[in-house]
């Protein structure tokens, strides 16, 4: 007996997913809980299991088609079922599907329906990526000329709107009056309304630069999906929304090292996960947030969103790109709980394995790229927090002691440098050192709950 395999609900917020790649050809075997098809949403991209062992009958719905959660995109059964067609893409699940012979894989996106509104266009025709550029920018989709097929809106349509300027981004409000920072708008917020750009005032669009001359021996290949949104967020956090700065501490590490040394083998038995280096710094982290929760805050319009849980978001970074996975209430997690979490997230965004919700809700950043042997980074604010923490590599250097009697000596210590990018419009230099401080005295003094 065939089924339908439909396109999974990955979370609340997502609505339609795109289908990147196949795993079986029409008329292959496939086990139960194998990678039948590959899918990017508007936040992850993620393999999907089969539900049932047995065969590939059909493909609905081609690579690169976007289509709505719950569409169906193949069909699996058995192997003397090939040949025989079943429903029309599209129908959902919770739909009894009229049975009805198919010429081809169908366009879901082509599917006219009765209401044909601009905001329906809008709304159905429009990629997730056009939807994302157009709330990062600030645009309102109904301004923007759609080539595509029935008027739809495609990212050349976008990229040309915003190479023409006439992207509405930003600053809002008067021309700032000496010291005063300038207002800029939430572009997080779906729901904000689209602001007229203020002459003089607008951010100009990005100059397009040519990439290669006339005869140059090059490669063209087109940005991934993850590229794109990295390359579209890192734009639009440092050139367009946070006017960042930042700072960099020297902590000694030797403590956290010690500790990790004794206490790794019990706690991999008794948690069983390991214990690096990432929980120490975790938990030095929350107290700095908790002490300090401008830090952990977003802005939104004119109010300090001051979050009231700790979500930390860990950069994980991947063979294809970078994503950064939220461990939820940081705050609730003893080092075993965190270990847990990270080393969990970490696996599962490495085989794809992520659901949108958990990659969604940050509210403070930190990325180690001191495992590649980085000294310390000043990376970009993952909006819309407003501070992102780097971690350099920990290694062992001479540096001067002071004994309790006043006496110098150089030691051999494990020492890392860590650099807080922050957001001006929030927080201030002070607070920013403040802040490192505490995490300073957590990782140098603290014994973390081990004795
Ligand atoms: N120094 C020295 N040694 C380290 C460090 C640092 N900073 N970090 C980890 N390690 C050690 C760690 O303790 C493990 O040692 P052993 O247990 O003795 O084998 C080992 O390196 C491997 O660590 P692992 O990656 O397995 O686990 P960890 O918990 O430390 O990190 C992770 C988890 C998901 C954060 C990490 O695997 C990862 O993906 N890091 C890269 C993050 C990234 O790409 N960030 C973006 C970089 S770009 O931010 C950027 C500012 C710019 C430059």
């Amino acid at each position: 007996m065939a089924i339908d395999v439909v396109m999974p609900q990955m979370g609340e917020s997502i609505a339609e997913a795109t289908i990147l790649k196949w795993h079986r050809k029409v008329g292959e075997q496939i086990g139960k809980d194998e990678t039948l098809y590959e899918i990017s949403t508007d936040k992850v991209d993620a393999e999907i299991p089969s539900p049932i062992q047995g065969t590939l009958l059909e493909i609905l719905v081609d690579v690169n088609i976007t289509v709505p959660v719950g569409s169906v995109v193949a069909r699996l059964g058995d192997a003397s079922e090939l040949g025989q067609r079943g429903p029309a893409p599209g129908a959902t699940a919770a739909v009894p599907v009229v049975i009805a012979p198919v010429a081809a894989p169908i366009h879901p996106m082509s599917t006219d329906d009765d209401d044909n509104s601009l905001e329906n266009r809008l709304r159905t025709k429009s990629s997730p990526l056009v939807r994302e550029m157009a709330k990062q920018h600030g645009v309102d989709l109904s301004r923007v000329h759609g080539s595509g097929e029935q008027g739809r809106v495609t990212k050349e349509d976008m990229d040309a709107f915003l190479a023409k300027g006439s992207a509405t981004t930003a600053i809002v409000g008067s021309a700032p009056t000496s010291g005063e920072m300038p207002r800029m708008a939430a572009t997080h917020d779906p729901s904000a309304p689209t602001l007229g750009a203020v002459p003089g005032l607008a951010v100009p669009p990005t100059p397009h630069v040519p990439a290669f001359g006339a005869g140059e021996r090059v490669k063209v290949e087109p940005m991934s999906r993850m590229r794109k949104l990295i390359a579209d967020n890192m734009v639009n956090s440092k050139l367009r929304v946070s006017p960042h700065v930042y700072t960099v501490f020297e902590f000694d590490m030797s403590n956290v090292a010690r500790l990790r040394a004794k206490h790794r083998k019990a706690f991999e038995e008794s948690y069983g996960t390991k214990l690096s280096f990432m929980p120490f710094i975790m938990k030095a982290v929350i107290k700095g947030l908790q002490s300090f929760p401008v830090v952990n805050a977003s802005v939104d319009g004119d109010n300090i969103i001051y979050k009231q849980d700790i979500n930390l978001g860990i950069a994980v970074s991947l063979d294809w790109g970078l994503i950064v996975p939220v461990i939820k209430h940081a705050d609730s997690l003893n080092l075993g709980g965190l270990a847990r979490s990270l080393n969990d997230l970490a696996e599962r965004a490495r085989t794809k394995k992520l659901v949108p919700d958990e990659i969604s809700g940050g509210t403070f950043t930190i990325t180690n790229p001191g495992v590649f042997g980085d000294i310390f980074g000043l990376p970009i604010i993952n909006q819309p927090q407003v501070a992102i923490q780097s971690i350099g590599g920990i290694v062992k250097r001479p540096v001067v002691v002071t004994d309790e009697n006043g006496n110098d000596a150089i030691a051999i210590r494990q020492m890392m440098y860590s650099g807080l990018s922050f957001d001006h419009r929030i927080v201030d230099g002070a607070v920013a050192d403040q802040f490192m401080s505490v995490i300073k005295k957590e990782l140098e003094i603290s014994v973390f709950g081990l004795e």
